[in-house]
């Protein structure tokens, strides 16, 4: 190699050193900048992290309290179902937390459809299925859902439908998610399904909280001018029996093949989201009893 060739070689050499250098040292510094941001993310997610849980404990204690004068034989001091419903923001600089609590009884328990034992295909339990399926007719969606969700839950093998038990669970639901995994159930029937429907509690459904879908699934006579007449008729006040719900809505003590209907829930579910100034969010999703225990827990 000439000499002038060597003189070459070598500034490709050094050049090549030079760009693997500040490659690493690029790397380097950013790798530091990134554990920094990844502590500093991480210290945030913790602290929003006992944020939420907070919002689920001053929830809590606000849901054993209201169960305490609902269950009180003296009602004098009973409060207000539609004050545990809205959103509640607290702030505590620099983050926010949002808080509501739902309750679950005014959503219709798809776990329901299934008789207790899981063994039966036995889709009339107590009228459930075609309470359902009103539920469905209502929404506009396919009657085929009541199917699918049975034989994801039923613990025999006869199929509803020609695919509706493969790959099934053939268990109770464990949460409403796993209705959007159930095989023919697609996003957009999940996406309007998921207001109305619970996997939590007795299957009872409380009429002063449930909205017109699950209104329609109590009985086979009711009416959407009927359900329009209860949710207006307890605008002002919360029934407490069935004759209120009657002098709001005359005919409605006389429908025939009512599901259980009650005037409070025994099962809430608890949305409390916290944020930082950052737009960092940790939610906690929960279910809980009226003496505060809980039965599904989600953390995200
Ligand atoms: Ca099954």
């Amino acid at each position: 190699m000439s000499r002038k060739g060597e003189q070459g070689m070598a500034l490709a050499v050094v050049l090549m050193v030079m760009a693997i250098l500040t490659a690493m040292v690029v790397e380097f510094a950013y790798g530091v900048a990134l554990k920094t941001d990844m502590l500093n993310n991480w210290y945030s997610l913790q602290r929003l992290s006992l944020a939420a849980n907070s919002g689920v404990s001053v929830a809590s204690k606000v849901i054993v309290e209201i169960n305490k004068k609902n269950t009180d034989e003296n009602k004098d001091n009973d409060m207000d179902v539609s004050l545990i419903l809205p959103p509640y923001q607290f702030f505590e600089e620099p983050m926010s937390v949002s808080l509501s609590i739902q309750d679950e009884y005014a959503r219709f328990n798809v776990n329901r459809l299934v008789n207790k034992n899981g063994l039966l295909n036995d889709h009339r339990y107590e009228g459930r299925y075609e309470a359902f399926l009103r539920m469905l007719d209502f929404l506009e969606l396919d009657a085929e859902v009541a199917d699918r969700i049975v034989d994801w839950i039923d613990q025999d093998e006869i199929s509803m439908l020609a695919d509706s038990e493969m790959q099934t669970r053939n268990l109770p639901l464990s949460s409403i998610e796993e209705v959007s995994q159930i095989p023919g159930i697609d996003a957009a029937t999940y996406a309007k399904l998921k207001p109305y429907i619970t996997v939590h509690g007795s299957g009872a459904i409380n009429i002063n909280l449930a909205e017109e879908p699950v209104l329609m699934a109590i009985s086979p006579e009711m009416g959407k001018d009927m359900a329009q007449l209860i949710i207006k008729g307890r605008g002002s006040n919360r029934f407490e029996t069935e004759a209120d719900v009657n002098s709001a809505a005359p005919g409605y003590k006389d429908l025939k093949d009512k599901l259980t209907v009650v005037f409070f829930g025994n099962r809430f579910r608890v949305l409390s989201i916290a944020q930082d100034e950052e737009g960092l969010v940790r939610t906690v999703e929960c279910v809980l009893e009226p003496n505060g225990k809980v039965v599904n827990w989600r953390e995200d």
